[in-house]
């Protein structure tokens, strides 16, 4: 007999555990097979050695996702969580108070004065300081399935030059993009423009490049599919513009349809139909341009679409005074005990 789908499997065993009627669960059941796999599906839930494991974990979840929605319903009584906030600058304090410790997003408008990326990097500054530089460009992303899981398979070295050169021909496309898989500016290459980006008056740690400084490259039209991070992410924008959907982790069921930090869902045409849960998901949306930061919390879903050929920084490299060791946290799931 064929089996039925991981998720359906995925999907029943959590409705029988949280006690659904049958009736119910044959109603509900998304993407429905047979329902002789499902009766024997649920005849092996029912005879389940594991019943009392199984039930505890699924009331944990259960409860877990609870916090989330109480914390979401709770957010949805102050007009000012409802939008991304934007600030001309913060202190570090400032940026601790609105933005690290309540784990919220944050633009900052006008903090990139001393960025001199911002006046110095045209395409052609580029092409002709830096364009031998060898960088790793993902490929085949218009025909590639879930290109977002494949970064490594699908990156082919290429030299910074040939690759500015396609994005002036073709300024529109998601077939290529250099991604951050480059060690950003303190790779070998690429690292005269380490001189020419700023550190937030402190909110950054400028004796911290190596591995916690990545470069963006692309034409218009990338698309990010909606992801979490594990670390804080300060997103720098220096040429173009770029949208970003961004929603509350505390929306705990998004993660009951990812594969690794990857969302399966299309954040740009939520299908309510098939996932019900997303009729109550706000998602908050940002436009960056040139000179703007757009603080990234960890945790946070992104999906990020350019709007025009485009170059971004990413910066992870948080001063002590803001963050955890590493300015990453622990990765659920990795190690728990
Ligand atoms: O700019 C992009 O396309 C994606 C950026 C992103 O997701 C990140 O920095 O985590």
């Amino acid at each position: 007999m064929a089996k039925l789908p991981r998720e359906v499997r995925t999907w029943l065993t959590e409705a029988w555990y949280r006690e659904v009627p049958v009736e119910e669960i044959y109603r509900q059941a998304p993407f429905r097979g047979p329902s002789s796999e499902i009766d024997e599906f649920l005849q092996r839930l029912e005879t389940s050695d594991l019943s009392e494991e199984i039930g505890e974990l699924v009331t944990r979840i259960a409860r877990l996702e609870w916090l989330g929605r109480v914390r979401v319903l709770s957010g949805l009584l102050d007009a000012r969580l409802q939008r991304v906030p934007r600030f001309a600058r913060l202190s570090p304090r400032g940026f601790i108070e609105h933005a690290v410790a309540p784990n919220r997003p944050v633009v900052l408008t006008a903090m990139m004065g001393d960025w001199k990326a911002l006046t110095k990097w045209t395409w052609r500054f580029l092409r002709d300081t830096v364009g031998d530089a060898g960088v790793l460009v993902m490929e085949h992303r218009e025909t590639a399935e879930r290109y977002d899981l494949n970064v490594s398979d699908l990156s082919e070295p290429t030299t910074l030059r040939e690759f500015i050169g396609w994005i002036q021909r073709v300024k529109h496309s998601n077939a290529r993009y250099m991604v951050a898989r480059n060690n950003g500016l303190a790779s070998a290459g690429l690292k005269p423009l380490a001189r020419d980006v700023g550190f937030f008056g402190g909110i950054l740690d400028r004796r911290r490049l190596d591995g916690f400084v990545s470069l963006w490259v692309g034409p218009g039209g990338t698309v990010t599919p909606l992801h979490q991070d594990t670390a804080n992410n300060l997103f720098c924008q220096v040429r173009g513009r770029k949208r970003f959907l961004l929603v509350d982790p505390a929306n705990a069921e998004l993660l009951r349809d990812c594969l690794s930090y990857y969302s399966d869902l299309d954040a740009e045409r939520f299908d309510v139909k098939r996932y019900p849960y997303l009729a109550h998901v706000q998602k908050l949306e940002v436009t960056l341009g040139p000179g703007q930061a757009l603080f990234i919390p960890a945790g946070w879903w992104h999906h990020v679409r350019s709007l025009s050929p485009s170059v971004s920084v990413s910066m992870t490299n948080f001063s002590a005074l803001l963050d955890t060791d590493e300015a990453s946290f622990p990765v659920p799931g990795a190690r728990i005990f």
